[in-house]
């Protein structure tokens, strides 16, 4: 079985029952959420040994997160509970003021996790690794982060681990282009599988898209995959200097948050498994379609089969029988 570590924070996710502007929102739903664990949860289900590293308070919230990691099956062994910082919170506004769109507002400014730091690090969350995977949230979220993030890549490293960096650019913490630089450029040279997105190469390299990409691709200097994620227009990559396009799925879009980490998710974990390229870009297409179809990251990531009868239903349309 392939083994893959996460590290990053993991939230209470409160999302409205309603579509539109926050303040209107009276209901809401609970969920949790958070780059990295959402990749780390798809990896799992799809078949990957997974392990997560984070801090959450000593609260309430802090236990809903752990129960939602442990009924997963992802090892918490280095999740932190932390006495001093409560559980991070954010609020998503769907639809609103741009329709289709998520917005998020963050309380999670001192949070347990934006203190998590290399001393909480042990060389036994590093053994017998194949994969350690990071995204451009966490070095942002404090010196300490920064520090776990960049100390993590270099144990992961030396255990043997591929490392897997998304730039996932959120501009309420990365807010100016020369800090996004700052503090990504490390990752984006060290990763060996880069995944970024249109919004993300602008806000890096400006909107000349054309110059954006090759600046990124020159950035990653050991990358041997990036992975060009396109949201409706689908999936790009360029492996070994060979470049390869899968176009997305259409579906209804009810809420989009979690999509690039489900796609993400989906082609670790089917290319770690041994899949090929085309088939690894075709999953994680597959898993950010489902996702993006229904409210929640965690909920609607697939496992093996869910994206077999997406495909075979896809393929068939109202040809093919699901009940
Ligand atoms: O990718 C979805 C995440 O952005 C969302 O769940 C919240 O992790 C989050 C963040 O930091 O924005």
């Amino acid at each position: 079985m392939k083994r893959a570590l996460g590290l990053g924070e993991i939230m209470v996710q409160m999302n409205p029952t309603e579509k539109g502007a926050l303040r209107f929102q009276t209901l809401f739903e609970r969920h949790v959420a958070g780059s990295e664990a959402n990749t780390i949860i798809q990896m799992q289900r799809m078949g990957v040994e997974c392990s997560f590293l984070t801090a959450v308070g000593a609260d309430e919230f802090g236990k809903v997160i752990l129960s939602s990691l442990r009924s997963e099956g992802v090892n918490t062994h280095g999740v932190v509970e932390d006495r001093s910082n409560p559980t991070g919170v954010y609020f998503v506004q769907r639809s609103y003021p741009v329709p289709n769109k998520t917005m998020v507002f963050y309380y999670r400014k001192d949070s347990a996790a934006a203190h998590f730091g290399p001393e909480n690090l042990k060389d036994e969350h590093f053994v017998d690794l194949d994969l350690f995977l990071v995204s451009g949230i966490t070095p942002a979220l404090s010196d300490s982060c920064n520090q776990a993030a960049l100390k993590s890549i270099d144990l992961a490293k030396k255990s043997g681990a591929q490392i897997a960096f998304d730039t996932n650019i959120r501009i309420n913490v990365l807010k100016t282009r020369d800090y996004a630089i700052k503090v990504l450029e490390p990752f984006v040279r060290k990763a060996d599988i880069l995944f970024t997105g249109a919004g993300d190469m602008a806000m890096l390299f400006g909107n000349d898209s054309e110059v954006a990409r090759a600046k990124i691709i020159e950035m990653a200097e050991s990358a041997r995959i990036i992975v060009f994620k396109k949201g409706s227009d689908g999936v790009e990559a360029l492996v070994d200097g060979k470049e390869y396009s899968m176009p997305s799925y259409k579906v209804p879009v009810i809420d989009e948050l979690g999509a690039g980490d489900a796609c993400d998710g989906a082609f670790l974990a089917s290319y770690l498994q041994g899949n090929t390229i085309e088939d690894s870009l075709r999953f994680a297409n597959v898993a950010g379609a489902i996702t993006v179809s229904l409210k929640g990251d965690i909920e609607p990531l697939p496992d093996w089969q869910a994206i077999e009868t997406f495909l075979n239903v896809h393929g068939a349309g109202e040809k093919r029988l699901l009940r």
